[in-house]
């Protein structure tokens, strides 16, 4: 993070503040009902990655769309998904966001233009190809973003979608979350080309990468990047370099990486980062701090309580929207 002021109002700094303390304390508080079984299945933290989520959604419009994967509480929360109605996804909800039949890694919302959450890695990226697609064929003006992590790119569907977005100039930002590891392998464990940007520019898509740590860094990148996509200039890549402090999912040793390696990534802990730095431009002071804490403790515990209140789905809805009805 370089130290220079960048010049920012303080409303927008205490904003993305806000932001990233949210995505933590839900995820924290996600993690310890996680233990006590209100939510199953899988859950994969974003805690250490939320100035990615936070900075890039800033770029964006509420006609823009955004896709991103199983690990998205951030961007879901970032892109105003309420807290309440992901928390009762998690629990299996009928008030869910997705009625309570994706759990965590499936969070969708049309209304705001969040076409998911999906399992399935690199699985975002031709949903992200069709819908910027569809947007140039209709003459529209608008971004698809397209969130994913650094074990995608070694999927052929990578390759594919950016050729194909090159080739057609499609309106789509490829936002590529390095975070070192695909589960338990590290990218240098998989790829003969670890650089990410080379593999876009190889696939004739421009690409830069930008420390994902720094909320600030990656808010201008992504407007910049995002201006540029909206502009009709075709697709790009931005690689946000960043990491994850928590284990892949609630299931895993971590036995891949050393505890000092995630000592030294928690010392740019990216809350931390920007706090010490508004401290310093006199833009916060330790009142700021306590409010947005209150307000953010409130917010997370008002979404357990209405995942906590949520209906359950009724049994007659067992193969709803499994099945297509029969012919007759
Ligand atoms: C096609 C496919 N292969 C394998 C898996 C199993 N899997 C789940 S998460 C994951 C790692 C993905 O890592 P990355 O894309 O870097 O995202 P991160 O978890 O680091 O955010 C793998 C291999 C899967 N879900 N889908
Ligand atoms: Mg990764």
């Amino acid at each position: 993070m370089s130290d220079a002021k960048v010049e920012i109002e303080r409303e927008h700094a205490l904003h993305l503040l806000r932001e990233m303390v949210l995505i933590r304390r839900f995820e924290e508080g996600s993690a310890e009902l996680y233990t006590l079984g209100k939510i199953r299945g899988f859950l994969h933290l974003y805690i250490g990655e939320e100035a990615v989520a936070v900075g890039a959604m800033q770029a964006f419009t509420p006609d823009d769309a955004i896709v991103a994967t199983y690990r998205e509480h951030g961007q879901a929360l970032a892109r105003g998904i309420p807290a309440g109605s992901l928390m009762a996804e998690m629990y299996g909800k009928a008030n869910g966001c997705s009625r309570g039949r994706g759990g965590s890694l499936h969070f969708f919302d049309i209304t705001r233009r969040f076409y998911g959450g999906h399992a399935i890695v690199g699985g975002g990226l031709p949903i992200a190809l069709g819908l910027a697609l569809a947007d140039k064929l209709q003459g529209r003006a608008r971004v698809t973003a397209c969130f994913f992590g650094d074990g995608a790119v070694a999927e052929g569907e990578f390759h594919e979608s950016l050729n194909l977005a090159a080739l057609w100039k499609l309106p789509l930002l490829f936002l590529c979350e390095n975070n070192l590891y695909a589960m338990g392998t590290a990218l240098a464990r998989h790829q003969a080309q670890t650089d990410i940007r080379l593999k876009a520019q190889g696939d004739g898509v421009p690409a830069d990468a930008v420390d994902g740590m720094d909320v600030l860094a990656v808010e201008s990148a992504t407007k910049q990047a995002a201006e540029a996509v909206r502009r009709g200039d075709g697709p790009i890549l931005l690689e946000l370099r960043t990491y994850r402090f928590r284990a892949h999912s609630m299931a895993d040793p971590e036995l891949y990486r050393s505890k000092e390696e995630v000592e030294q990534w928690k010392a740019r802990d990216p809350i931390a980062l920007f706090v010490a730095r508004l401290r310093e431009w006199g833009l916060l002071v330790d009142a700021d701090l306590a409010a947005i804490e209150g307000k953010v403790a409130r917010e997370v515990s008002e979404a357990v309580g209405m995942a906590e209140a949520g209906p359950w789905e009724p049994i007659e809805d067992l193969t709803k929207d499994v099945y297509a009805p029969a012919e007759r």
